[in-house]
Protein backbone atom coordinates (compact mmCIF):
# COMPACT_ATOMS: atom_id res chain seq x y z
CA UNK A 1 0.00 0.00 0.00
CA UNK A 2 1.66 3.34 -0.92
CA UNK A 3 2.42 5.73 2.14
CA UNK A 4 1.33 9.39 2.52
CA UNK A 5 3.43 9.92 5.04
CA UNK A 6 7.36 10.13 6.14
CA UNK A 7 7.19 8.91 9.23
CA UNK A 8 4.74 7.50 11.76
CA UNK A 9 4.94 8.35 15.42
CA UNK A 10 3.39 7.11 18.41
CA UNK A 11 3.26 10.17 21.38
CA UNK A 12 1.66 9.77 24.67
CA UNK A 13 0.87 12.34 27.38
CA UNK A 14 1.42 11.42 30.87
CA UNK A 15 0.64 12.84 34.27
CA UNK A 16 -1.81 13.01 37.16
CA UNK A 17 -5.13 13.75 36.65
CA UNK A 18 -6.02 17.06 36.20
CA UNK A 19 -2.44 18.02 34.91
CA UNK A 20 -3.78 19.39 31.78
CA UNK A 21 -2.87 16.65 29.33
CA UNK A 22 -6.71 16.37 27.65
CA UNK A 23 -6.60 20.13 27.36
CA UNK A 24 -2.68 20.43 26.03
CA UNK A 25 -3.58 18.02 23.10
CA UNK A 26 -6.97 19.49 22.44
CA UNK A 27 -4.98 22.57 21.90
CA UNK A 28 -2.14 20.80 19.74
CA UNK A 29 -4.82 19.00 17.87
CA UNK A 30 -7.81 21.48 17.27
CA UNK A 31 -6.35 25.19 18.50
CA UNK A 32 -9.36 24.87 20.83
CA UNK A 33 -9.49 25.29 24.57
CA UNK A 34 -12.56 24.07 26.22
CA UNK A 35 -13.16 26.54 29.18
CA UNK A 36 -14.91 24.13 31.56
CA UNK A 37 -14.21 23.28 35.15
CA UNK A 38 -13.65 20.19 34.48
CA UNK A 39 -12.65 19.38 30.86
CA UNK A 40 -14.67 16.31 29.12
CA UNK A 41 -12.23 13.13 29.49
CA UNK A 42 -10.73 12.23 26.34
CA UNK A 43 -12.48 8.74 26.75
CA UNK A 44 -15.91 10.58 27.34
CA UNK A 45 -15.49 11.98 23.86
CA UNK A 46 -13.85 9.45 21.74
CA UNK A 47 -14.55 5.72 21.96
CA UNK A 48 -12.02 3.26 21.63
CA UNK A 49 -8.12 3.30 22.41
CA UNK A 50 -7.92 6.96 23.19
CA UNK A 51 -5.93 7.61 20.14
CA UNK A 52 -5.91 10.72 18.60
CA UNK A 53 -4.47 11.77 14.83
CA UNK A 54 -2.87 14.55 13.62
CA UNK A 55 -0.72 14.83 10.00
CA UNK A 56 1.58 17.96 9.73
CA UNK A 57 4.29 18.82 7.46
CA UNK A 58 7.79 19.37 9.65
CA UNK A 59 9.60 21.73 8.42
CA UNK A 60 8.18 22.19 4.94
CA UNK A 61 10.35 18.94 4.67
CA UNK A 62 8.48 15.37 6.09
CA UNK A 63 5.24 14.54 6.37
CA UNK A 64 4.64 12.83 9.71
CA UNK A 65 1.30 11.13 10.91
CA UNK A 66 1.69 11.43 14.63
CA UNK A 67 -0.42 8.98 16.47
CA UNK A 68 -1.63 10.93 20.20
CA UNK A 69 -2.74 8.78 22.88
CA UNK A 70 -3.77 10.53 26.12
CA UNK A 71 -4.63 7.27 28.66
CA UNK A 72 -6.74 9.87 31.06
CA UNK A 73 -5.20 8.27 34.17
CA UNK A 74 -3.40 8.67 37.10
CA UNK A 75 -0.09 9.32 37.30
CA UNK A 76 1.91 6.08 35.92
CA UNK A 77 2.62 4.39 38.91
CA UNK A 78 -1.35 4.32 39.56
CA UNK A 79 -1.56 2.36 35.86
CA UNK A 80 -2.04 -1.32 35.16
CA UNK A 81 0.97 -3.27 32.67
CA UNK A 82 -1.35 -3.40 29.90
CA UNK A 83 -0.87 0.64 29.67
CA UNK A 84 2.50 0.75 31.16
CA UNK A 85 3.42 -1.15 28.13
CA UNK A 86 1.60 0.66 25.61
CA UNK A 87 3.09 3.48 26.98
CA UNK A 88 6.79 1.75 26.32
CA UNK A 89 6.00 1.51 22.87
CA UNK A 90 5.62 5.34 22.02
CA UNK A 91 8.46 7.39 20.39
CA UNK A 92 8.17 9.97 22.37
CA UNK A 93 6.38 11.37 25.68
CA UNK A 94 5.12 14.86 27.22
CA UNK A 95 5.69 14.06 30.80
CA UNK A 96 3.19 16.62 32.27
CA UNK A 97 2.57 18.27 35.39
CA UNK A 98 0.44 21.40 36.92
CA UNK A 99 2.64 24.57 37.92
CA UNK A 100 -0.03 25.62 40.63
CA UNK A 101 -0.55 21.49 42.02
CA UNK A 102 3.05 21.11 43.96
CA UNK A 103 1.92 17.09 45.03
CA UNK A 104 1.45 16.89 40.57
CA UNK A 105 5.39 17.91 40.41
CA UNK A 106 6.19 14.98 42.98
CA UNK A 107 4.09 12.38 41.21
CA UNK A 108 5.91 13.56 38.06
CA UNK A 109 8.95 13.44 38.95
CA UNK A 110 7.94 9.72 40.12
CA UNK A 111 6.30 9.13 36.93
CA UNK A 112 9.50 10.23 35.46
CA UNK A 113 11.79 7.27 37.46
CA UNK A 114 9.04 4.76 36.23
CA UNK A 115 9.02 5.39 32.77
CA UNK A 116 12.83 6.07 32.46
CA UNK A 117 14.05 3.44 34.88
CA UNK A 118 17.96 3.15 33.51
CA UNK A 119 18.07 6.27 31.49
CA UNK A 120 16.14 4.36 28.79
CA UNK A 121 16.68 5.77 24.94
CA UNK A 122 14.03 4.05 23.62
CA UNK A 123 11.88 7.15 23.28
CA UNK A 124 12.48 10.83 23.72
CA UNK A 125 10.62 12.34 26.60
CA UNK A 126 10.16 16.60 27.31
CA UNK A 127 9.35 18.23 30.73
CA UNK A 128 5.60 20.13 30.38
CA UNK A 129 4.26 22.39 33.56
CA UNK A 130 0.43 23.50 32.24
CA UNK A 131 -1.51 26.29 33.41
CA UNK A 132 0.93 29.30 32.64
CA UNK A 133 -1.79 31.64 32.56
CA UNK A 134 -3.00 30.91 36.04
CA UNK A 135 0.25 31.80 37.62
CA UNK A 136 0.41 34.83 35.49
CA UNK A 137 -2.57 36.24 36.30
CA UNK A 138 -1.62 35.59 40.26
CA UNK A 139 1.97 34.54 41.21
CA UNK A 140 0.82 33.09 44.49
CA UNK A 141 -1.15 30.69 42.99
CA UNK A 142 2.26 28.68 41.82
CA UNK A 143 3.54 26.02 43.24
CA UNK A 144 5.97 24.93 41.79
CA UNK A 145 8.77 27.27 40.52
CA UNK A 146 10.13 27.72 36.36
CA UNK A 147 13.55 27.30 37.97
CA UNK A 148 12.55 23.86 40.20
CA UNK A 149 10.65 22.09 36.66
CA UNK A 150 13.93 24.02 34.63
CA UNK A 151 16.28 21.87 37.14
CA UNK A 152 14.80 18.77 37.50
CA UNK A 153 14.76 19.32 33.70
CA UNK A 154 18.50 20.09 32.83
CA UNK A 155 19.46 16.81 35.66
CA UNK A 156 17.82 14.36 33.41
CA UNK A 157 18.50 16.05 30.22
CA UNK A 158 15.31 16.69 29.30
CA UNK A 159 13.49 20.02 27.18
CA UNK A 160 11.34 21.97 29.72
CA UNK A 161 8.10 24.26 28.76
CA UNK A 162 5.97 25.97 31.02
CA UNK A 163 2.77 26.00 28.65
CA UNK A 164 -0.80 27.57 28.87
CA UNK A 165 -3.34 25.63 26.54
CA UNK A 166 -5.99 28.44 27.62
CA UNK A 167 -3.90 31.25 26.45
CA UNK A 168 -1.70 29.17 23.42
CA UNK A 169 1.28 29.44 25.12
CA UNK A 170 4.52 26.73 24.04
CA UNK A 171 2.23 23.75 23.26
CA UNK A 172 3.11 23.89 19.50
CA UNK A 173 6.50 24.82 20.25
CA UNK A 174 6.87 22.07 22.98
CA UNK A 175 5.58 19.63 20.81
CA UNK A 176 7.40 20.64 17.89
CA UNK A 177 10.55 19.71 20.42
CA UNK A 178 9.75 16.18 21.00
CA UNK A 179 8.89 15.49 17.28
CA UNK A 180 12.55 17.11 16.42
CA UNK A 181 14.09 15.18 19.23
CA UNK A 182 12.60 11.84 17.42
CA UNK A 183 13.49 12.64 14.29
CA UNK A 184 17.01 12.96 15.27
CA UNK A 185 17.20 10.18 16.63
CA UNK A 186 16.04 8.53 13.33
CA UNK A 187 18.67 10.60 11.65
CA UNK A 188 21.28 9.51 13.79
CA UNK A 189 20.50 5.80 12.95
CA UNK A 190 20.33 6.39 9.70
CA UNK A 191 23.90 8.17 9.16
CA UNK A 192 25.50 5.37 11.69
CA UNK A 193 24.20 2.77 9.39
CA UNK A 194 25.50 4.63 6.48
CA UNK A 195 28.83 4.89 7.60
CA UNK A 196 29.29 1.40 8.64
CA UNK A 197 27.65 0.42 5.35
CA UNK A 198 30.04 0.15 2.16
CA UNK A 199 27.70 0.82 0.03
CA UNK A 200 27.20 4.75 -0.59
CA UNK A 201 24.59 4.63 -3.38
CA UNK A 202 22.27 5.88 -0.32
CA UNK A 203 24.09 8.89 0.70
CA UNK A 204 22.18 11.43 -0.71
CA UNK A 205 18.72 9.87 0.08
CA UNK A 206 16.82 12.28 1.92
CA UNK A 207 15.68 10.45 5.39
CA UNK A 208 12.60 12.17 4.20
CA UNK A 209 11.84 10.55 1.20
CA UNK A 210 8.60 8.85 0.67
CA UNK A 211 9.20 5.34 0.26
N1 LIG B 1 -6.40 28.12 33.18
C1 LIG B 1 -6.06 26.97 32.60
N2 LIG B 1 -6.73 25.84 32.92
C2 LIG B 1 -6.35 24.70 32.31
C3 LIG B 1 -5.27 24.63 31.38
N3 LIG B 1 -5.13 23.36 30.98
C4 LIG B 1 -6.09 22.66 31.61
N4 LIG B 1 -6.82 23.45 32.42
C5 LIG B 1 -7.93 23.06 33.28
O1 LIG B 1 -7.46 22.07 34.19
C6 LIG B 1 -8.44 21.06 34.39
C7 LIG B 1 -7.86 19.71 34.02
O2 LIG B 1 -7.49 19.73 32.66
P1 LIG B 1 -7.49 18.38 31.79
O3 LIG B 1 -6.90 18.68 30.46
O4 LIG B 1 -8.84 17.75 31.82
O5 LIG B 1 -6.49 17.48 32.67
P2 LIG B 1 -6.14 15.92 32.50
O6 LIG B 1 -6.89 15.19 33.56
O7 LIG B 1 -4.68 15.84 32.72
O8 LIG B 1 -6.55 15.51 31.11
C8 LIG B 1 -9.65 21.48 33.55
O9 LIG B 1 -10.53 22.19 34.38
C9 LIG B 1 -9.05 22.39 32.50
O10 LIG B 1 -10.01 23.32 32.02
C10 LIG B 1 -4.58 25.86 31.07
O11 LIG B 1 -3.63 25.93 30.28
N5 LIG B 1 -5.01 26.98 31.72
MG1 LIG C 1 -7.85 14.06 30.48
Amino acid sequence: MQKDYNYLFKISIVGGRGSGKTCYFNRYIEDSFEPLDSSPSFEDNHTGSGLRRKTINFNDNCIIRLLLFDYNNNSIFRIDDEFYEEIQRSNGIILTYDICNRSSFNDCIRDYQIINPNGSDRYRIILVGTKLDIAEIDEKKRKVTYDEGKLFADQQGLEFYETSSKQNIGVHQSMLTLIGQILDGIENKYNDSNSNSNNNNNNNKSKCTIQ
